[in-house]
């Protein structure tokens, strides 16, 4: 990973960050699609992770930790993740799992950084960096080629979530092309250990755009919902994107909606281009919150499938 790229992920993880610490809220009210899957779409891409082991070549890996690069981003958070099976594999019952583990060596190391700069223990344990923990994406060129090319689609993937202070699990994607807000980025689902502990039920889906994000002056887009028994039993989280308008919610029920602007630009309005599911673990930090190390084994998110329908071409 270049080391553009590689600042590229960090402003995704700090947009990420900042914007779920700031302000802002909202969303367009009356959304017009709803989350029924509509009987005209097929599917295009699942994993139901039938198989057992590493994760098939449907994912990639994002490797590293806050702060790499040279560049301060982030949120502090106290993960590094990697492609180890003690962080990611699948299960005997059909499951992804994304596990944080405690503790940081040089086994560790992915070398996620920019090869004039490479990942270096004593450097990553002077960030505070204390566990590892995963990040797959979906950012392949097979992915985008089984989407035909666009983004538009009915989106689902079936999780059971960490609701654990110090956690920060989260369901999104991000824009294939361009640089952070202006790429945009959709949260499906987000899960705040620094913010969530007291009331575990909470859940959270938002957009980043140019015009809405964490340090603009119309604030980031998000919504907050209650979802009954959230930490103790799968839920589908789910995202149905349109040409114009984003709708997301748990178990068919709507959280968030965001319509295209009238006279919209790609300021307000960059979600017409490919994008990629993202699904990860964070530990620590502002959004994590802090927690016991002896908590992390209970961080584990674990993921039935991912699929994703589209309308007819
Ligand atoms: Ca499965």
């Amino acid at each position: 990973m270049s080391t553009s790229s590689k600042f590229k992920q960090s402003m995704v993880t700090l947009g990420l960050c900042l914007t779920a610490c700031g302000g802002g809220g909202g969303g367009s009210a009356s959304p017009s699609v709803d989350l029924n899957l509509p009987t005209t779409y097929s599917l295009k891409w699942s994993d139901e992770f039938n198989t057992a082991g590493s994760p098939s070549n449907n994912w990639t890996y994002d490797i590293g930790a806050p702060l790499l690069g040279g560049t301060v981003w982030g949120n502090s958070e106290k993960q590094y993740y990697t492609t180890l099976p003690k962080n990611s594999f699948i299960n005997s019952n059909g499951e992804l799992i994304l596990q944080p583990v405690a503790g940081v060596d040089a086994n560790d190391m992915g070398n996620g950084d920019a090869s004039s700069t490479p990942d270096v223990l004593s450097t990553i344990q002077a960030r505070g960096v204390t566990a590892t923990s995963a990040r797959l994406t979906t950012n392949t060129a097979g992915y985008y080629s089984a989407l035909n090319a666009t983004p538009y689609g009915f989106y689902e993937v079936r999780a059971q979530i960490p609701c654990v202070a110090g956690a920060w699990p989260a369901i999104w994607m991000m824009g294939k092309d361009g640089v952070w807000p202006a790429r945009g980025e959709i949260d499906i689902m987000e899960w705040f250990g620094s913010q969530f502990t007291t009331q575990p039920n909470q859940v959270q889906s938002g957009v980043h755009s140019t015009t809405n994000h964490w340090g603009s002056a119309a604030g980031l887009l998000y919504a907050k919902k209650n979802v009954a028994n959230m930490c103790t039993e799968f839920h589908k989280f789910q995202l149905h994107w349109t040409a114009n308008e984003i709708v997301m919610g748990v178990d068919g029920v709507t959280t968030f909606s965001y319509k295209k602007p009238a006279n919209a630009t790609t300021n307000n309005w960059p979600f017409s281009q490919p994008a990629y599911l993202l699904l990860n673990v964070a530990v620590g930090g502002n959004l994590g919150g802090s927690f016991n190390v002896n908590d992390i084994p209970n961080m584990k998110m674990t993921v039935d499938y991912v699929k994703v329908w589209q309308p007819p071409s």
